[in-house]
């Protein structure tokens, strides 16, 4: 899985090998981030997926996931994506926490919430290290949720300034509407899906931290990217998120 990270090649499913536990995929996912952690990324957050009814119909798994974010993987707002770097890269619109203190489960969606120092809208770049995008819940866990990239929105609100469950979420490529969506699709409340990961976290004797950045999971189904394709999500009163992916040939040679 690490070389097809670093390569952009997928792979076949591990479960193809054998029977996998959703355990045993956390313990290949700890190990991943080891090695990223070893090469000098450093932690930035983590994740949470497949929180929406429209990731769990399109990836044909109903189980929430986490997964971990490095410093590495954020992408700036307005960046450009390299997609020739990934295997078949998709993007959904997020909302992310940034936490001003540490998080530890078990806790309600209101007492996570209070951790929290600012929210954002966001946009994650997923790309399954398996072949064809197609995994079962223990292949995608081991890969870090299929995460690759993430993309931090330009306005960073307080979470007491506006009611996060009801926000409206529109993602364009190249300026026409591709998903519309709102933040109640991310678990009910994106603070729901917070308090889930940190109670998912205590499971596993770990704790989110001050500092950190929680992605709540996508509000739509993931739209697969292009070369030469623009990126914009803007949400209700929480601005916007952008970035471009590496020119087609065409453009650069014309
Ligand atoms: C798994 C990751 C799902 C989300 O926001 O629901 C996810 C996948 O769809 O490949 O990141
Ligand atoms: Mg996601």
């Amino acid at each position: 899985l690490d070389d097809a990270v670093r390569l952009g090649q997928p792979i076949p499913m591990l479960s193809l090998e054998g029977p996998l536990t959703a355990e045993q995929g956390y313990e290949i996912q700890e190990l991943g981030i080891e090695l990223r952690l070893a090469r000098g990324e450093r932690l930035a957050g983590m994740k949470m997926g497949l929180t929406s009814l429209a990731k769990m119909r399109q990836m044909g798994v109903h189980t929430p996931i986490y997964g971990h974010l490095t410093d590495a993987m954020l992408l700036p707002d307005g960046g450009i994506l390299t997609v020739s770097d990934h295997c078949h890269p998709r993007v959904e619109p997020e909302i992310a926490f940034l936490l001003g203190q540490d998080l530890p489960g078990p806790v309600s969606p209101a007492q996570a919430l209070a951790a929290v120092a600012g929210a954002c809208c966001a946009l994650e770049i997923i790309d399954s290290r398996y072949r064809d995008f197609q995994f079962k819940l223990a292949d995608v866990v081991a890969d870090n949720a299929s995460s690759a990239r993430f993309v931090l929105g330009n306005r960073l609100l307080p979470p007491d300034r506006l009611d996060l469950g009801c926000l409206g979420m529109v993602m364009e490529i190249d300026a026409k509407p591709v998903e519309i969506g709102c933040s109640a699709a991310i678990y009910e409340h994106p603070a729901r899906s917070l308090a889930e990961l940190a109670n998912m976290l205590a499971r596993r004797g770990k704790t989110l931290r001050a500092g950190q950045i929680v992605l709540a999971g996508g509000a739509t189904a993931a739209v697969a990217l292009q070369a030469g394709q623009r990126v914009r999500l803007e949400v209700d009163g929480l601005g916007c998120a952008s970035f471009s992916c590496t020119p087609t040939e065409s453009a650069r040679c014309p």
